[in-house]
């Protein structure tokens, strides 16, 4: 094999997205040897795959981007393009940052691991790839991202289709020409949202097939001069204190708000809402203190942006179709640039599949259960991915006594800080289930689990300890938490894929701690402080590498 992938390693991190790389920057300032898969041709991970029309990221540009080293970041202050940047953008600094750093040599790419078994004799794990690699090592880090198995629904007749179709989270990185063409669109969340109105500028036709309606606050991106870039840091500059330095914050709402929906007046609050609605972006149901855990509070909300879509869309009967009706805020909040005014074009048709489902898929497009055939040259899957489970599931882990993790997770994951497993020794997950990551700057959070991760690593190595494993109590008191913390709110009352809703089969399980990066990072530090209490350490009886 010329591709020269060392037979063992201290460490294999699995992918080479922001968590990757960041990851195998440090293991090798700690002086471990390391073996990156990655299973696309580059770096980047979420912002190689998603190269789909309009695909833009849902965080300011100028906090969407390492902290780590302050040259790269000041370097870049001034060059991101726009308030939010777009998905090529973002990969262009993943590349820029792998170069700078010189991680591509440890980095094999177009590489998937398909299987990782924990070998207790030589507390290592053997790692497996699809090109045949075996590669031994001590720690197995997964920084595989939790929005990365993309998901085409199983609808019969797919195979029949004669045009092309197309997943936002696997699309080509070649051009699609939709000038002139029928296009139909399935899924209407973050993806399918910012799709829609870039495919209607040139598409003959768009057919949006929508299941359920969203909640969507006007992104107000615009382009980042130099004066925006001051007058944007100075605005942010609370938000990166709160983020990193403001362990006060007890709740991920409490970093935003203070006042109560009702401590306003129905006019103050009117006022409110408007000015949220022209500044807030995804931010928009943080404004209020209550608007997470109070459902009156979050109907106040909710209403206020009904109101705008009836007042954006000109057709009532495609308006009405438009009004989401969970709480707003329990689905990721989903931040557009001209969706709902899409519908005002003549060239865009909505299809309510709620109560019209999918009957099958033709030759010719999509059929409805009415009877009615949607044409199509070209389907748009916007459809989403099996969230945060999915992505380890396809690794294939066996543990202790050869278990699965899909055994182990089978009601659901179950965590010890985000991190680690019970039952899957010396094994970490970046921004797993159980962690902030996905209600958060995921930048953010990657960088907060390497950093602790890193000392964790340092830490057994000074104490000759070559086996970490998360107590079984510790894993269960952490995951009751993250219930409990959720349960407070209003977000498990959503079919979101938090909840592992958005795929047949999958357990309920509200999957993220909601407590953002803040009073998460308090917590790892307090496990840390006391000789990281909840995992069962073992001295090095068996230094075998
Ligand atoms: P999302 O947010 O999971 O959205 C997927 C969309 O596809 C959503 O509208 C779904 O409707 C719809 N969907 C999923 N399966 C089907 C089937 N079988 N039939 C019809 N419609 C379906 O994925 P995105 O890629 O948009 O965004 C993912 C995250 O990336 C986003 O939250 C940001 O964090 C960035 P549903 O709402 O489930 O009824």
């Amino acid at each position: 094999d010329a591709r020269d992938v060392p037979a063992t390693a201290d460490v294999v991190i699995i992918g080479a997205g922001f968590a990757g790389m960041y990851l195998l920057h440090r293991v090798r300032d700690l002086g471990l040897s390391a073996v990156t898969f990655e299973q696309a041709p580059d770096v980047g991970g979420t912002w190689y795959w998603n190269a789909y029309p309009g695909a833009r990221c849902d965080v300011e540009s100028l906090l969407y981007n390492y902290s780590w080293d302050s040259g790269l970041r000041s370097d870049y202050q001034y060059k991101w393009p726009e308030r939010f940047s777009r998905q090529p953008v973002i990969l262009e600094y993943a590349r820029h940052v792998a170069d700078r750093f010189d991680l591509r040599r440890d980095i094999h790419f177009d590489t998937r691991v398909n299987r990782a078994t924990w070998d207790e004799a030589s507390r290592h794990w053997i790692v497996e790839t699809d090109r045949g690699d075996r590669v031994r090592c001590r720690f197995l880090l997964s920084a595989v991202g939790c929005l990365s198995d993309s998901q085409v629904p199983k609808i019969p007749g797919l195979k029949t289709f004669r045009g092309d179709w197309y997943h936002t989270g696997r699309w080509p990185h070649r051009d699609i020409d939709f000038s002139g063409r029928r296009v139909v669109q399935i899924g209407t969340g973050s993806s399918g949202v910012q799709a829609a109105p870039v495919i209607a500028e040139t598409a003959g036709h768009l057919t949006v097939l929508q299941r359920t309606p969203q909640f969507c606050i006007p992104a107000r991106n615009a382009p980042l001069t130099p004066e925006l870039v001051d007058t944007s840091l100075e605005r942010l500059k609370d938000m990166m204190i709160q983020m990193a330095d403001r362990p006060t914050v007890r709740r991920l709402w409490e970093s935003f708000a203070t006042k109560k929906t009702f401590d306003d007046s129905p006019e103050e609050r009117q006022a409110y809402f408007e000015q949220l609605w022209e500044n807030a972006a995804a931010a928009f149901p943080f404004g209020y203190l209550d608007t997470m855990t109070d459902p009156a509070a979050n109907e106040e909300a909710a209403e206020f942006v009904r109101g705008k879509i009836r007042s954006i869309v000109q057709d009532p009967a495609t308006a009405d179709k438009l009004l989401p009706s969970y709480p707003i805020g329990t689905k990721r909040q989903i931040i557009d640039t001209g969706y709902y005014e899409t519908f005002n074009r003549p060239n865009v048709t909505l299809e309510d599949i709620r109560t019209d489902p999918i009957e099958r898929i033709t030759p010719d497009g999509v059929l409805l259960a009415s009877g009615k055939l949607v044409e199509a040259d070209i389907i748009v899957f916007a459809t989403g991915f099996d969230a945060m489970t999915g992505p380890i599931f396809r690794l294939n882990i066996e543990g202790v006594d050869g278990r699965a993790i899909q055994d182990a997770w089978a009601d659901g994951p179950q965590t010890y800080l985000g991190l680690a497993v019970h039952g899957f020794p010396n094994l970490f997950l970046l921004t797993g289930p159980g962690s902030p990551s996905v209600l958060s700057n995921v930048i953010q959070s990657a960088e907060q689990h390497v950093d602790w991760l890193i000392a964790l690593l340092d830490h057994l190595r000074d104490n000759g300890i070559d086996r970490i494993e998360a107590e079984p109590d510790a894993q269960a008191r952490w995951t009751t938490y993250c219930t409990d913390m959720a349960n407070e709110s209003l977000w498990p009352r959503a079919d979101s894929w938090y909840m592992g809703a958005n795929i047949p089969g999958k357990p309920r399980v509200f999957m993220p701690y909601i407590g953002g990066n803040a009073l998460y990072q308090e917590e790892i530090d307090e496990v840390a402080e006391k000789n990281y209490e909840g995992f069962q350490l073992n001295g090095a009886t068996n230094v075998a590498s």
